[in-house]
C-alpha cells in the first residue's frame, strides 16, 4: 500500500475504535446502572449515557471503520493505490466528519443533546447537534464521492471490463448509504434544526420518524454489507479456498441496493398513523430483503464445503474440521456468522406484525440489534482488524497476537451470550427498552425482571474487558515485526458462472430504487402532510 493510503485509512480505523472505546466506558455505567448496581455521579444522566453509547457505537465506530476499509479495498482492488483525487475526497470527509463527530460528542457531555441515537422529534437537542450532524452526513458524502471517483478512473481506463468484486461491492455500499441518508438529511434541514431555532412552533413527529426510519433501516444494511465483503470475498482466501460465486455475490449486493430502503415502516408497525395497507407492503418488502441474506448462507456454506471437499474431507460435514479454526482471521467472523443466525431469525420475529406487537419497544429489541450489529458485524470488523492494520502497515501477525484475538473474540462470544441472551429472554416477560433503573414501586413483574438485569451487567461487564483488550491489542498491532500479512482477496472458483455484465448498470438499479421508494412511501408520506390518515392527528404536532 501507498503510504499515504495506508495514513488514510488508518487515521480511520482509529478514530472508529477510539469511539468504540468511549462507547465501551458508556456501555459498561449504564448496564451497572440499569442492574440497580451503582447510580451515576455529577449529575450525569441515564440517558445522556445512553444517547453517547448508542452515538458513539452505532453510529460513529460504524461509520468510520466502513469508510475506511472501503478505501483500503478500493485502493487494493483498483490499480494498487488511491488517485490523489480520491485521496482528497477521503481527507476532507474525514475531516468533515471529525469535527461533526466532536462538536456532537461535546453537546452530549453538556447534556444538550440527550436523544438517544435516533434522535428523532419530539425529543429536541441544541441545534449546534444538528449542525454536526449535518457536517457528519456530508463528510460521508465526501468519501463517497472520492471511493466512486477511484471506481470511475478505474473504469475509464479499463474499457469493457468487470470491476473487482470488493469494489462493486464498496460502490454499493456507499450509493445505498447516499439514498438512505437523504431521507435523515431532509429531517434534520427541514425539520429539527428550523424547530430547534425556534423559528417554527410545531414539528411533525410522524413525518420526523418516517423520515429517519427511510434512513435507519438501510443503516443496519451499511453496518452489515462490509461484513458481507468480508464473508464473500477475504473468508474463502483465509480458509485457502475460492469465492463460490462471483455473480451470486454480487447479485444479492444489488437486491440489498434495491429493498433496503423501501422499509422502514417496520419500525413503525405500533404507530398510528399509517394506514395498515403502507405497512402491510414495506414488510412485504422486508421479506425480500432478508432473501440476499439466506443466498449469502448459502454462498458461504458452499465456500467452506468445496473448500473441505478439494482438501480430500468426507461426510456430509467432514469439511467443517477442515476450517481454520485457530485463525483469528477466520474465527472471529465466523462467530460472527454463527451468531447471525439466530440474530436474523430474530429480526424475522420483529417484522411479523403481530409478533412485533409482543417484542415491540421491550429489551428484546436491544437483544435483538446486539447480536446483528454489535456481535455479528462487530466481531467481523474487529477479525478484519487483524489483518488490515498490518498489512497495510507492512507487519507480520504474529501467533501472539493471533492468540490474543482469539482470546478477546471468545471474551466477547461469552459476555454477548449473557447480555443478549438476557436482554432477549426479559424482552418477552415485557421489560421495557430504553428505561433506567426502576422497579415500579416494586410490582412483582418489575421485581421479578431483576436478575436478568444484573446478568445484562454482568455480560457488559466482561464484553467492556473484551473491548479493553480489543484496544490493547490494537495499540499492541502498531508494534508488530516488520513483515508481510495477507490482504485477502478471494478468486472466484473455475465452476462459477460468468458474470451478467447487467449488474454494472448502476443507473438501472438505482432507477428501480427510486421507483420502489415513491410506490412505498409517496401516499403515507402525503397523508402525514395532510393529516388524513386515522389516528395521526394528535399525534403529529408537539
Ligand atoms: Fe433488525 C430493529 C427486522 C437484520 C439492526 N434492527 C433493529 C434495530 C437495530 C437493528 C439497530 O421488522 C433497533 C432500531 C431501534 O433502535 O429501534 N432486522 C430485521 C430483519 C432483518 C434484520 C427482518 N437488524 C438486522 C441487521 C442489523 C439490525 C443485519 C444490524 C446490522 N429489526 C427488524 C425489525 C425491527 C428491527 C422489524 C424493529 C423492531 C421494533 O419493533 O422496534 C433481516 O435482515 C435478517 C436476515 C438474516 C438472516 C440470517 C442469515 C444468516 C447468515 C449467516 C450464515 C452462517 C454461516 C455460518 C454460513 C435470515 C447469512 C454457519 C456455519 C456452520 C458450520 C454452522
Amino acid at each position: 500500500f501507498h503510504k499515504e493510503d495506508t495514513a488514510l485509512v488508518l487515521t480511520h480505523i482509529c478514530f472508529a475504535f477510539a469511539a468504540l472505546f468511549l462507547g465501551g466506558v458508556a456501555g459498561l455505567l449504564q448496564g451497572l446502572v440499569r442492574g440497580g448496581t451503582i447510580t451515576l455521579p455529577a449529575g450525569i444522566g441515564y440517558y445522556q449515557l445512553l444517547t453517547a453509547h448508542g452515538v458513539f457505537m452505532a453510529l460513529v465506530f460504524t461509520t468510520f471503520f466502513i469508510i475506511g476499509f472501503l478505501y483500503s479495498a478500493v485502493a487494493k482492488t483498483l490499480g494498487g493505490e488511491l488517485q490523489p483525487v480520491a485521496r482528497n475526497l477521503g481527507w476532507i470527509g474525514f475531516g468533515l466528519m471529525s469535527i461533526g463527530t466532536i462538536v456532537a460528542t461535546m453537546m452530549i457531555l453538556l447534556d444538550k443533546a440527550t436523544v438517544l441515537y435516533t434522535f428523532y422529534a419530539p425529543m429536541q437537542a441544541s441545534v449546534d447537534f444538528y449542525i454536526a450532524l449535518v457536517l457528519i452526513v456530508v463528510g460521508s458524502w465526501v468519501s463517497g464521492a472520492g471511493i466512486f471517483y477511484q471506481y470511475r478512473y478505474w473504469k475509464k481506463h479499463h474499457k469493457g471490463k468487470l470491476s473487482p468484486l470488493l469494489s462493486f461491492m464498496s460502490v454499493a455500499v456507499m450509493l445505498l448509504w447516499i439514498i438512505a441518508t437523504l431521507g435523515v438529511a431532509i429531517e434534520v434541514l427541514f425539520q429539527l434544526i428550523p424547530w430547534s431555532l425556534g423559528w417554527v412552533d410545531e414539528v411533525n413527529v410522524l413525518l420526523s420518524r418516517t423520515l429517519f426510519w427511510y434512513f435507519g433501516h438501510p443503516l443496519v444494511y451499511f453496518w452489515l454489507l462490509p461484513a458481507y465483503m468480508c464473508w464473500y470475498v477475504c473468508i474463502p482466501k483465509i480458509i485457502g479456498g475460492k469465492v463460490f460465486s462471483d455473480a451470486l455475490a454480487r447479485f444479492s449486493f444489488v437486491l440489498f441496493l434495491l429493498f433496503s430502503i423501501p422499509v422502514g415502516f417496520h419500525h413503525q408497525l405500533m404507530e398510528p398513523g399509517i394506514s395498515p395497507f403502507w405497512k402491510y407492503l414495506q414488510v412485504v418488502l422486508t421479506f425480500m430483503v432478508v432473501i440476499p441474506s439466506l443466498m449469502t448462507a448459502f454462498s458461504l456454506f458452499a465456500s467452506f464445503e468445496m473448500n473441505g471437499r478439494a482438501r480430500g474431507s468426507k461426510g456430509l460435514f467432514g469439511w467443517v474440521k477442515k476450517l481454520p479454526w485457530k485463525d483469528v482471521r477466520f474465527f472471529a467472523p465466523f462467530m460472527g456468522m454463527l451468531i447471525f443466525i439466530p440474530a436474523g431469525a430474530g429480526g424475522l420475529i420483529n417484522a411479523s406484525n403481530q409478533m412485533n406487537a409482543v417484542i415491540h419497544n421491550t429489551l428484546w429489541v436491544t437483544g435483538h440489534f446486539h447480536l446483528t450489529v454489535a456481535t455479528s458485524v462487530a466481531l467481523t470488523f474487529f477479525g478484519m482488524t487483524y489483518w488490515l492494520i498490518p498489512s497495510m502497515m507492512g507487519r507480520e501477525l504474529t501467533p501472539g497476537m493471533n492468540k490474543l484475538g482469539i482470546i478477546q473474540t471468545i471474551l466477547w462470544c461469552i459476555g454477548m451470550f449473557f447480555m443478549s441472551g438476557s436482554m432477549h429472554t426479559v424482552g418477552l416477560l415485557g421489560s421495557p427498552r430504553r428505561t433506567a433503573y426502576t422497579t415500579y414501586s416494586d410490582h412483582p413483574d418489575a421485581v421479578g425482571w431483576m436478575p436478568y438485569h444484573v446478568a445484562m451487567a454482568v455480560g457488559g461487564t466482561i464484553l467492556f474487558a473484551a473491548v479493553i483488550l480489543m484496544v490493547v491489542n490494537i495499540l499492541l498491532m502498531f508494534k508488530l515485526p516488520k513483515g508481510y500479512t495477507e490482504y485477502p482477496v478471494g478468486e472466484v472458483a473455475d465452476a462459477a458462472q460468468p458474470v451478467p455484465r447487467l449488474f454494472e448498470r448502476w443507473g438501472l438499479w438505482v432507477g428501480l430504487l427510486v421507483l420502489l421508494i415513491v410506490v412505498a412511501y409517496t401516499v403515507p408520506v402525503i397523508d402525514m402532510l395532510n393529516n388524513t390518515t386515522p389516528g395521526s392527528k394528535g399525534y403529529v404536532t408537539w
